[in-house]
């Protein structure tokens, strides 16, 4: 096989042991890299009903075919899990040196089951892998942990860590990288807390095994230099994702007070503009050329890496209208390892629980001190933070008398920053997401709004999901690589299929790459089911609650809200589309029509399948 090495490591952390295995060229064909193999391996190997914190869970790390060449934003890696939040398939997206590390020591993917005895790490080193203790390094914060490593190792080693949120198992806890990188939001730095693994240590050297090299070399120059050409260029470099703070207020999506009012008094304060003038540097993920990471410093003159999520979460969506507080809370979550969106939604939760005196908080929007307070307590799962820490659908569920209502997430996983009081396509994109409230797979909410048709619940919505579904949740998850060139920046789709084909000698056209994001969909939807078993329903595929029953308080906006009549009709739509039945369970035509049939046989023994 050129392109992919055709290798995977297994880690079984309680025996100490770990083993190269190779993988099947169907494995590769079939299902590419990053999500795609993390589904598979899900499927095939974790029991069904595993309790996700237990040793039995798996914790896959993988990277795609394009990893490792110096091709356009290919630094990344998918973290993926049976997720402690949600208990469905759970994953995530982030820029790290130990990717293009992992591809150049001979391996595409780690698979890692048990538990350690002591708090451990993984090193590995081309051929050598080593579990190792890490006692010293076990309740240091993530900032910490990784300047220890890096001191001890080098710097050109590529790290993946946790921090104290990850190790008392906070349930919103991610893995983080690079002082301002980090990804796996549904539990993925729990699921690494609970096998007592604070870090991944890579270093690769060697050759990686292209098809084409000097095809390869020629495509990533001509791409990087496209990237620098684009219109937005200019822009995108000195706001990244923060442009969207001043877009969303504007357009009345901005997560105000735990979603309840879509516009925030003090939105200038934090948005992409005022952030300029405080720009101290940029960081990035590897092997690309639009770097987005904008640092400040924050209240206590530390850096803080800025992204639109974890501004708007951390700020308006709690009241704080100051972006250096913002900062500071963004920073105390990358050093802590929490989840910028969990625990934004987390607060936002507690601060309206405590307004309705449902939860003894002595709190009030906007409060920075107390803000700071419930991100460290979530972490360590302490006090009031023991019950937020859990995630706002269970929280919800412990404090009972109808908190449930304003618990903003869908099957378990808090919303990202988008409110869709007024935007029915982009909460049927939070709905159908294969790892629950995540923008990251269909953020179709600027084609909605700009369309004309905000209101309105047309087929063309439901295509539009499933068109952005194909080519973000499909395509780049199992290429691995970032999405933001194309829809930033507008790098045309077209590069991709030569990218792979100079990478593995394999020709897939882009239709080629959204029937292997159909696959890759039905699979993560059986994965699902399977866990649910009798219980899956189509609620499940709800946006939360309020958007349908608290229509938005302030703006041009007050008063609108969801239509649960036709949400549904929507969500119809989109199954039909699939190919998925009523209950949104793929039908055994589909599965068979994606190559899935063993898979589907499988899933028979839990339900019935049309
Ligand atoms: C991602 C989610 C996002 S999505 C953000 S900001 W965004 C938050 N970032 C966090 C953070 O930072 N620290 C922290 N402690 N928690 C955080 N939680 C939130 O996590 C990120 C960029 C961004 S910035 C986005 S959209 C794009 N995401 C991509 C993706 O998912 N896939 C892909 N192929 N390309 C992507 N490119 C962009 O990458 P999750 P990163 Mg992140 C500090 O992983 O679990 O999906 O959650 O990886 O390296 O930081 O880059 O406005
Ligand atoms: Fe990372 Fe931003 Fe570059 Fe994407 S555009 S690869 S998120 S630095």
């Amino acid at each position: 096989m050129k392109g992919w090495n055709g290798r995977l490591l297994r880690v079984d952390l309680t025996k100490g042991k770990t083993a190269v295995q190779e993988y099947s060229e169907d494995l590769a064909h079939r299902f590419v890299g990053g999500r795609g193999f993390a589904v598979k391996l899900l499927w095939d190997e974790l029991k069904p009903g595993t309790d996700p914190l237990s040793p039995d869970n798996m914790l896959i790390f993988a990277t795609g075919p394009l990893t490792g060449f110096m091709l356009p934003n290919s630094g990344k890696i998918v973290v993926a899990s049976k997720s402690p939040l949600t208990g469905g398939y759970g994953d995530g997206n982030l820029g790290t040196q130990a990717s293009p590390n992992l591809r150049k020591a001979g391996l595409e993917a780690i698979v890692i089951t048990g538990r350690a005895g002591k708090p451990s790490y993984l090193l590995i080193e081309d051929d050598h892998h080593e579990i190792r203790d890490a006692s010293e390094l076990w309740g240091l914060d993530a900032f910490k942990a990784e300047a220890a490593l890096k001191e001890d190792h080098g710097r050109a080693y590529g790290t993946l860590l946790i921090g104290p949120a990850g190790e008392n198992l906070s349930r919103i806890a991610t893995v983080v990288s690079q002082e301002g990188r980090a990804g796996g939001r549904p539990g993925m730095g729990t699921v690494m807390g609970s096998k007592n693994l604070k870090a991944l240590v890579v270093r690769g050297t060697k050759e990686l095994p292209a098809h084409d090299p000097a095809k390869l070399r020629e495509l990533g120059q001509e791409g990087y230099q496209v990237i620098l050409k684009k219109d937005n260029y200019n822009f995108w470099k000195r706001q990244g994702t923060m442009a969207t703070v001043e877009w969303c207020q504007e357009a009345g999506t901005l997560p105000t007070h735990n979603f309840r009012e879509g516009i925030f008094e003090y939105a200038a304060d934090i948005d992409g503009n005022i952030m300029e003038t405080m720009v101290t540097k940029q960081r990035g993920c590897p092997n690309c050329n639009m770097i987005c990471g904008n640092v400040i410093e924050d209240t206590e003159g530390r850096e803080s890496e800025l992204d639109y999520e974890n501004v708007t979460m951390l700020g308006s969506n709690i009241g704080v209208g100051d972006l250096q507080q913002v900062g500071t809370l963004n920073r105390i979550c990358d050093e802590l390892g929490l989840d910028t969106i969990g625990a934004g939604n987390c607060i936002g939760f507690a601060m309206e629980a405590a307004e309705k005196g449902l939860l003894d908080l002595d709190t009030a929007w906007g409060d920075f001190e107390d803000s700071k307070k419930l991100l460290t307590d979530m972490a360590y799962m302490r006090g009031v933070g023991a019950t937020l820490g859990l995630g706002t659908k269970k929280a919800a569920e412990k404090i009972g008398k109808g908190a449930g209502d304003f618990a903003i997430h869908v099957k378990g996983l808090e919303c990202s920053a988008y409110d869709c009081h007024l935007c029915p396509g982009m909460a049927l994109s939070f709905g159908t997401s294969p790892i629950g409230a995540h923008h990251k797979d269909a953020w179709v909410i600027s084609w909605e709004i700009s369309s004309g048709k905000r209101a309105e619940y047309g087929p063309e919505k439901a295509d539009k999901v499933i068109e952005f579904q194909r080519i973000r949740g499909g395509m780049f998850e199992s290429l691995v690589a970032c999405r933001f060139p194309w829809i930033e920046l507008g790098f045309e789709l077209d590069h991709y299929p030569p990218y792979f084909e100079a990478a593995t000698g394999v020709k897939m056209s882009l239709d080629d790459f959204w029937a292997l994001g159909d696959r890759v969909y039905a699979l993560i939807r059986a994965f699902w089911v399977r866990e649910f078993g009798g219980k899956w329903d189509r609620h499940m595929d709800y946006p939360p609650k309020k958007w349908f029953d608290e229509p938005l308080t302030k703006g041009a906006l007050k008063g609108k809200h969801l239509d649960m009549e036709k949400y549904d009709g929507l969500l119809q739509v989109y199954y039909e589309r699939r190919g998925w039945d009523d209950r949104g369970i793929p039908t055994k035509a589909t599965m068979k029509k994606r190559k899935l049939e063993k898979e589907a046989a499988e899933l028979e023994k839990y339900v019935k399948l049309n």
